[in-house]
């Protein structure tokens, strides 16, 4: 037994005991063994009363703890029924969790099967997601295809009809082939027909023919005596060639007679024209007159009357001034229209003292305007007869030579001008070009004054704002000493 239930049953034992002599208690029956301890006298009870209602009140507690002894054992039992209940269903709970246990292995197990399901599905998914696209690009294509299928049914649908007409028009031709051999069989037929007849003509022709060789032998003999008929003609022609070179030989001795004659004449001309020559124009009245200088053959060259020799002029187109090299060095045209005086003659013209320039120009429009300098100079033929100097200028028309000074002058076939090109061949005549400068006043004569596909004329720049579809319809170069 508890030792807490056996100390309290004796504490009740005592107490009740000392409450029945409690309650009996006058003084003289205490008993004895009471006195003993306590020694009780007079005020014995008053000291002790405390001690019995405590100790009643512990008899009432032991009363209620046996009260509780028994509730006790009823819930000891009820503990013990509860502990059975608790072992029951700790073997209960022992049994679920391993049942649990069990199932929560089989769970996860599954869980691992479907996660590596999972994991395979998701593969599936993204191998799915690829497919997708492909399937998708693949749809596309197809989509393509079919819309080149139906382009191809298109076509197809439009080459059977045209199939369809091939066919009618095949229907078309083989009825025609059969009217054609239809027709050529009749002809064949025909035509064997004159086979037979041409047979018979030509029998009759073999006739003919031997008949016509006969007539050809006879014809033979015929042309022979017309050949020794003409044989005899021809030794008459014979002679009279003879005849003929003979004339000839007197023609060309009348022909040498008359050369000879024309050389006295032109002697005689020249040394007419001796007696008109002049040192220059200075002095001239207007008119052509035959200049000598010292070093320079004589040569013609119209005076203006004031003193200036002319040099060059433009003013009817009537002279090609597209001239090579050569004709340029020793002068072409016309003096009384047309002309170039030549470069050798300017050469030594103007190294022999200082001249002036004037060139006059003119519009279709009637206008007319001028330009001088006052050191115009040409160097040698062995240097390209470079414009050497123009010097100062005055004059209406602009300043477009100054560029073209210290270059060379150049003709189609000498090209000495600073261009990739030919400027003497782009600007039809000789000049002293740069790349090709400002001015070329003996390029191509254009009445109206308009140039034609892109081939240049005369041009000044300067006096008609730099436009080279221009051409000048006048010029007059003219030179003068300067100390005139
Ligand atoms: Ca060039």
């Amino acid at each position: 037994m508890d030792p807490r239930v056996i100390v309290v049953l004796l504490s009740v034992l005592f107490l009740s005991d000392l409450i029945s002599a409690n309650e009996e208690c006058p003084a003289n029956t205490i008993p004895e063994h009471v006195i003993e301890v306590v020694e009780c006298s007079g005020t014995c009870f008053e000291v002790v009363k405390p001690f019995l209602s405590y100790f009643r009140e512990l008899k009432t507690a032991a009363d209620k703890s046996s009260e509780l002894k028994t509730h006790l054992m009823q819930v000891l039992k009820e503990v013990e029924i509860k502990d059975q209940l608790i072992d029951t269903l700790n073997a209960t709970i022992k049994s679920k969790d391993e049942q649990s246990q069990t199932l929560i292995k089989s769970k996860d197990e599954q869980i691992q099967t479907l996660n590596s399901l999972i994991k395979s599905n998701d593969a599936r998914v993204r191998a799915q997601s690829d497919n997708e696209d492909l399937i998708r690009l693949k749809n596309s294509e197809i989509s393509e295809r079919n819309n080149e299928i139906l382009l191809l049914n298109q076509t197809i649908n439009k080459k059977d009809e045209e199939v369809t007409k091939l066919n009618l028009k095949v229907k078309h031709f083989e009825e025609l082939q059969k009217n054609e051999q239809k027709k050529y069989s009749d002809e064949k037929d025909e035509f064997n027909k004159k086979l037979i007849n041409c047979s018979e003509i030509i029998n009759q022709n073999n006739h003919t023919l031997i008949e016509k060789e006969n007539e050809i032998q006879q014809n033979k003999e015929d042309i022979q005596r017309e050949d020794e008929l003409l044989k005899e003609k021809d030794k008459k022609v014979q002679e009279k060639t003879d005849e003929a070179k003979t004339r000839d030989a007197q023609n060309s001795l009348l022909t040498s007679q008359i050369n000879d004659l024309s050389q006295n004449l032109t002697k005689a001309n020249k040394r007419l024209l001796e007696c008109d020559e002049i040192n220059s124009c200075t002095t001239a009245e207007k008119g052509i007159y035959n200049i000598k200088l010292p070093g320079v053959s004589a040569f013609e060259a119209p005076c203006n009357g004031s003193g200036w020799t002319v040099i060059q002029r433009r003013m009817d187109g009537s002279v090609d001034f597209n001239r090579n090299w050569t004709e340029y060095r020793d002068g072409f045209g016309n003096v009384t229209g047309e002309f170039f005086i030549g470069l050798e003659k300017l050469y030594h013209i103007t190294q022999s003292s200082q001249y002036e320039l004037l060139i006059s120009l003119g519009k279709v429009d009637g206008s007319r305007d001028f330009v001088k300098y006052d050191n115009f100079k040409i160097g040698s033929e062995k240097n390209s007869y470079p414009l050497e100097s123009v010097g100062n200028y005055k004059g209406g028309v602009g300043n477009s030579l100054q560029k073209h000074v210290n270059k060379r002058f150049s003709t189609y076939d000498r090209d000495n001008d600073e261009w990739k090109g030919n400027c003497a061949k782009t600007c039809g005549g000789g000049w002293w070009f740069t790349n090709c400068g400002y001015s070329s006043l003996n390029g191509r004569f254009y009445k109206d004054e308009k140039i034609k596909d892109k081939l240049f004329g005369i041009y000044w720049g300067s006096w008609h704002k730099f436009d080279y579809t221009v051409s000048l319809t006048f010029v007059e170069m003219m030179i003068r000493p300067k100390t005139f």
